[in-house]
């Protein structure tokens, strides 16, 4: 991203500085999209859930940071940012919300189930935890073909109670694959609060068992979350095998849209808001000499720009046609497989 005037940081390697400013970006470009997505979802413009991650932007930015290309990630159904960061692009990503021909499944899916394999962006499953297996599997892959890359799982707290999330870490952890494994510790699994979801405080500490380390971070520092998977995806690269990263984290709105949330407490929620990642990372920009009311000020008016952008292609792009609901349905491959 090119640096925005107003940025004086004269003593930092300029890559430095760049990735600063970008980590910021993608935090403010997820936050406004969201935002976006809610208010469209209000007017009756979005096809299937919306799952709001406000709040937890810390998180998907500074994971996805360190990645690159080649790398494979299964977000969770609160991940929208990972698209964004992945570099998928935002009008395609808005036509998919919007089930537009012109969208990631070609109008034929919710924004839930919209991959983009180019991007080694596996689309969310509706069962929880199982995109975990899948992302075993690719690190299976790399590990078997010698490629550097690594596979990233996102998943909550609440999907760390399922059977699939134990076989996925368990088959990684003994053949020593190279996958890192995200948990965004939100508190809430829909309406179950923590402590009627799970006896322990950190699903961390699940990680020894499986014979990997666990790291805790707070998922409101984008720092820390960056530091942290700096770190382990490093070592996962190195082929030492896999970890986990809990991140401690709250989700502002409701699970999804049509939740008002009742079930939680408004001093939580405040409490919350008051460690909100975006003022946090500011302070930082702020203190390493960024002018910081006119980056915000450029960033503001840059990503306004981008989502407006996102939302005329969307609104201007086609439904699909009946006539091609039944293409794309099967892979070419058995598409093609003679008939017995
Ligand atoms: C196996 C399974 N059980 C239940 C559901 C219904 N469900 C969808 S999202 C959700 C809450 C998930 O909580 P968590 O895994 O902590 O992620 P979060 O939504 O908090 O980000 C539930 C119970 C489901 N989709 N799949």
């Amino acid at each position: 991203m090119a640096q925005p005037e107003g940025a004086r940081v004269a003593t930092e390697p300029a890559a430095r500085v760049e990735q600063e400013l970008q980590l910021y970006y993608w935090m403010k470009l997820i936050r406004a999209f969201e935002e976006r997505v809610s208010r469209l979802h209000r007017q009756n413009k979005i096809f299937g859930g919306v799952y709001s991650g406000a709040g937890q932007e810390a998180i998907v930015a500074g994971v996805c940071a360190p990645l690159r290309d080649g790398d494979f990630v299964a977000p969770l159904h609160r991940d929208l940012g990972v698209f964004l960061v992945r570099g998928v692009d935002p009008g395609r990503l808005m036509a998919q919300l919007m089930g537009k021909e012109t969208g990631l499944s070609r109008g034929k899916d919710s924004f839930l189930h919209g991959g983009d394999l180019e991007r080694g962006i596996f689309g969310s499953t509706s069962m929880l935890g199982s995109s975990l297996p899948i992302a075993v599997g690719a690190a299976l892959k790399f590990k078997m073909k010698r490629e550097k890359n690594i596979a990233v799982a996102f998943f909550g707290e609440g999907a760390s109670s399922r059977g699939d999330v134990h076989e996925a870490m368990n088959f990684a952890g003994v053949q020593k694959l190279p996958v890192l494994f995200v948990c965004e510790n939100n508190r809430y699994a829909y309406s179950t609060p923590l402590e009627k979801q799970m006896a322990i405080e950190d699903v961390a500490d699940r990680a020894e068992a499986y014979g990997f380390r666990g790291h805790v971070v707070s998922g409101n520092d984008l720092l820390a979350v960056l530091e942290v998977t700096e770190r382990v995806v490093a070592k996962i690269r190195n082929g030492e095998g896999p970890a986990l990263i809990e991140c401690k984290t709250y989700r502002y709105r409701g699970h999804s849209e049509h939740d008002a949330a009742l079930y939680r407490d408004q001093e939580e929620l405040i409490e919350w808001q008051s460690r909100d990642p975006i003022p946090g990372y500011e302070l930082f920009l702020e203190k390493k000499g960024h002018d910081l009311k006119r980056v915000r000020e450029q960033i503001d008016e840059r990503t306004q720009k981008v989502v407006q952008a996102a939302v005329e292609y969307a609104e201007q792009s086609p439904f699909p046609k009946p006539e091609e609901a039944l293409e794309d349905l099967f892979a070419p491959a058995l598409a093609a497989a003679p008939k017995k």
